[in-house]
């Protein structure tokens, strides 16, 4: 019997650095090398599925309409697609324990923070303005993107909202660490239309990945 085809789309970039090895051991394995190929949509070693290699962000977009079945994202890019109301129907069924960071506020080193209406700089302006809703804070979200560091230094913002892993980029430009908003690390995200259609495709999918990931801890 002929399976349904499946497309997963994965992050490119450092992500995707650690999603192939993972993938491999799953038993999925392209049919050519992605980081030497300007393709975006490749086959594997498995006649129905294709994996499609895109824009982090543009993950959760692509799953969410049904385009992918599934996909692989970090959890900063879904929490902000789900603040923003960008998605609202994608299954998290697996955390891949893999692109592991810690998403934190980070002020100047040793600097007070305004009584006030504090200015917060970030690339994750949804996720941002619910997590200072939140905590009962006034704040100004200011959208940047890239370079979240320099925001503080140059007077733009109070604090910044941004990804942390050694510490060391924060460290390097006088800033130190305040508060953990979320661990994080990237997780298998599945549609609600695959997961109803293609729900005997995607299954040892999950089962073959989530003994990947149990075999690494
Ligand atoms: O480049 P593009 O705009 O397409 O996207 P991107 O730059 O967000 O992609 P990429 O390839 O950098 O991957 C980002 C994803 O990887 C994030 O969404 C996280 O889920 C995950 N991840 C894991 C990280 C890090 N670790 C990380 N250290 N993303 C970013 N960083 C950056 C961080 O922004 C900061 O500049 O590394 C710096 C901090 O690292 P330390 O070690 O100095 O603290
Ligand atoms: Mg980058």
């Amino acid at each position: 019997m002929s399976q349904q085809p499946l497309t997963i789309a994965l992050s490119k970039g450092r992500i995707l650095d650690d999603t192939l090895p993972l993938f491999e051991e799953a038993g999925i394995v392209p049919a050519e090398d992605i980081k030497k190929s300007r393709k975006l949509i490749f086959d594997t070693n498995h006649d129905h599925i294709k994996l499609v290699v895109i824009r982090a962000t543009d993950v959760p977009t692509y799953v969410e309409y049904g385009a992918a079945d599934m996909g692989v994202a970090g959890k900063d890019v879904l929490m902000e697609a789900s603040a923003s109301g960008q998605t609202n129907s994608l299954y998290e069924p697996l955390d891949l324990n893999i692109a592991t960071c810690r998403l934190m506020t980070a002020a100047l080193k040793g600097a007070k923070q305004p009584e006030g209406r504090i200015k917060v700089a970030s690339k994750f302006v949804s996720l941002t303005k619910r997590y200072f809703a939140e905590q009962g804070r006034q704040a100004d979200i200011i959208k940047l993107y890239g370079g979240m560091e320099l925001a503080p230094i140059m007077g733009l913002a109070d604090l910044i909202v941004d990804i942390v892993d050694t510490g060391n980029t924060l460290k390097a430009n006088g800033l130190e660490e305040r508060d953990l908003i979320a661990p994080i690390s990237s997780r298998l995200v599945v549609g609600k239309a695959a997961m109803k259609m293609k729900h005997q495709q995607i299954q040892p999918i999950i089962e073959k990945l989530s003994a990947a990931v149990d075999r690494r801890r």
